[in-house]
């Protein structure tokens, strides 16, 4: 049970604890080699986890179908357990901590009986990096084991960083111990909702997940520690853990800029950091299309690292037109999950770009032909990437320090009110985009499509701690040091639509003309009119040369709604009222601000008051 790789006592006390408490049938240390990797997925082929796709036409590609109950995320099964409820707040579940490691101690016990334990050691950031943090993660799922090793920098070098230091411990089981002679199944889980937990410890830090085997409920080194662990740890280190994109945009001339973005999800996020730009000449560079991690360098720019190594994309909806290049990185090496088969051993899902076979087996096993009214693939199936095979992946994007970013980007499905970009006056009504940032539910995404849900910055359910603490904390990024040198911030919103329903932007590639704004904004340059809510294009600054977008268009999606913004504004200061009093006031400086200014304003819709700047 000792490993030949490490020599740290805590980390080997730690996992002969574990070891004790799960009772595995076998424990084994990860050592990050390709042959081990090779050697489990060979495993889970004989086993029934993965079904090996056609050699030739996706080499080195896996298929893994779930238990039908174990698809997604369980936000009402995710746990904050601060201290106190008021610490974690009113947007996380909270249990006391001391009673929830009681239970969860009680349901670890034994739990993986018959089971292989596997230690994996990861890296968060890139090794070595200052801003990386090291991970332990124990888990008796070997799909969690392939698929870490390609969203994080796994095995021995991370033994080797770690020395004799500090680790975050991971605990995850899925929850099926295996009676002696008992047969296992292809995606073993507790396939009943109400006995999974996924429970995070921020004083400690830990992390104790049991029962998925999903993505972000499984791979531990995601949303439970690079964004819940991690922007408590941020907090109060200083820094900070966005659920961001980000890319680097180089115009004609090669100037290069780097952007970080926070969306909700079903906004494209993956599509908009791997953008082929429809602009002639310009160029999008990748550094990760999920988690930014950033900090303050000496010179008071802000340094973003992408902490993770891969992609876990939603396969539904990519295409050759939403994302040329991820179907470009997952042509190999990348494990699918929940996406149907063809019958020449390749995958296939709605929107792919391409017609559906007569004849597949879909994401539960089951034959499926176009007429038969079901999906083929699961809305929320994934594919697991290495990162860098991404056509696109920006050079730099391992550096250890870090990118310095010039602008951050809010959006949001929002189909009125909001304009197609809108470039915040400072730092603070730039937070305040970002506190107040929502979107319309897509069908996929929760049980009531086109419902406006307030997702400030994106965090709402990757946050761990109080969400007004949260917005002080980002506020408190300008308290110090030069705010100049603070990236700029603005709203976009691709998602406009006219008074027949129809969308009045092309999005995709052409967001690029918005990004191409943005960086002139950057340099200084750019026209923008000066409105109540922030400076706006000009019709002619923004470059829809090539576009079918009408002048009407454009002037639609470039106008100040002020009977909309006003509704707008009553909606956020409910929201605002709901984190009582650690809402920081001056958030609601900012609100009321925006009021008058809309007030004096008397805008209507399609005329854009203000000077041109
Ligand atoms: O399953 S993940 O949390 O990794 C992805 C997501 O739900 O956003
Ligand atoms: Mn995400």
């Amino acid at each position: 049970m000792t490993s030949t790789l490490t020599k740290n006592s805590k980390l080997i006390a730690w996992v002969e604890e574990v070891a004790k408490m799960c009772q595995p049938a076998k424990v084994h240390w990860c050592d990050g080699s390709e042959a081990e990797y090779r050697t489990l997925c060979d495993e889970m082929v004989k086993s029934g986890t993965f079904i090996r796709l056609n050699e030739k036409l996706r080499p080195g590609c896996f298929l893994a179908r779930s238990h039908p109950s174990d698809v997604a995320r369980v936000e009402d099964r995710t746990y904050i357990c601060a201290r106190t409820k008021d610490e974690a707040g009113p947007t996380n579940n909270w249990t006391d901590p001391v009673a929830m490691k009681q239970k969860l101690k009680a349901m670890f016990t034994g739990c993986m009986r018959g089971r292989t334990l596997y230690v994996i050691p990861f890296s968060m950031g890139p090794l070595g990096s200052p801003v990386a943090k090291i991970g332990m993660e124990v888990t008796d799922s070997p799909y969690v084991v392939v698929n870490m090793r390609i969203m994080t920098r796994m095995g021995k070098a991370v033994l080797e960083a770690l020395g004799n230091g500090d680790f975050i411990p991971c605990l995850h089981s899925v929850g099926a111990p295996l009676k002696p002679g008992q047969k296992d199944v292809a995606w073993p889980c507790e396939p009943d909702p109400a006995n999974k937990y996924i429970v995070h410890f921020p004083d400690e830090p830990s992390i104790w997940s049991y029962g998925s085997g999903y993505g972000g409920n499984a791979l531990l080194g995601k949303k439970c520690l690079a964004l819940r662990i991690a922007s408590v740890m941020a907090r109060k280190e200083g820094w900070m853990a966005e659920h961001m994109l980000i890319l680097a945009l180089t115009s004609p001339p090669g100037k290069k800029h780097y952007v970080a973005a926070a969306f909700p999800s079903a906004c494209g996020k993956t599509n908009l950091a791997m953008m082929r730009p429809a602009l002639p000449g310009w160029m999008v560079r990748c550094l990760g299309d999920d988690i930014a991690w950033m900090r303050k360098g000496d010179d008071g720019r802000l340094y973003a690292v992408n902490p993770e190594y891969g992609f876990f994309g939603v396969a539904p909806g990519t295409s050759a037109q939403s994302n040329p290049n991820a179907m470009a990185t997952i042509t190999k090496n990348t494990i699918f999950t929940n996406v149907a088969l063809t019958p020449e051993g390749d995958i296939w899902w709605e929107d792919m770009g391409v017609p559906a076979p007569a004849k597949m087996i879909d994401w539960e096993g089951q034959e499926w032909t176009p007429d038969c009214g079901r999906k083929a693939a699961h809305p929320n199936a994934r594919f697991t990437s290495p990162a860098s095979q991404c056509p696109v992946i920006d050079p730099d994007w391992e550096k250890p320090e870090g990118v310095p970013i010039d602008a951050f980007m809010f959006g949001g499905r929002r189909p009125c009110t909001i304009p197609l970009v809108n470039e915040a006056f400072s730092w603070e009504p730039g937070v305040f985009m970002g506190s107040s940032t929502g979107s319309e539910t897509t069908a996929a995404a929760l049980g009531k499509a086109g419902v406006l849900r307030r997702d400030p910055f994106a965090m709402l359910p990757f946050c761990g701690y109080h969400m007004g603490d949260y917005f002080a904390h980002w506020l408190s990024m300008a308290d110090r040091g030069d705010r100049s040198k603070l990236p700029k911030i603005f709203f976009v919103n691709w998602f406009r639509k006219n008074a027949q329903g129809k969308w009045l932007w092309p999005g995709y590639g052409d967001n690029s003309r918005v990004l191409k704004w943005i960086c002139e904004r950057v340099e200084g340059a750019g026209k923008a009119v000066k409105t109540p809510i922030g400076n706006l294009p000009t019709a002619e600054a923004l470059d829809i040369s090539g576009t079918s977008v009408s002048a009407e268009d454009l002037q639609e999606l470039l106008s100040v709604d002020a009977a909309g913004w006003r509704s707008e504004l009553d909606n956020i200061t409910q929201y605002y009222a709901t984190f009582g009093d650690r809402m920081p006031a001056r958030l609601k400086q900012e609100l009321e601000g925006l009021r008058a200014r809309l007030g004096q304003a008397q805008c209507h819709k399609g005329q854009r008051p203000g000077n041109v700047l």
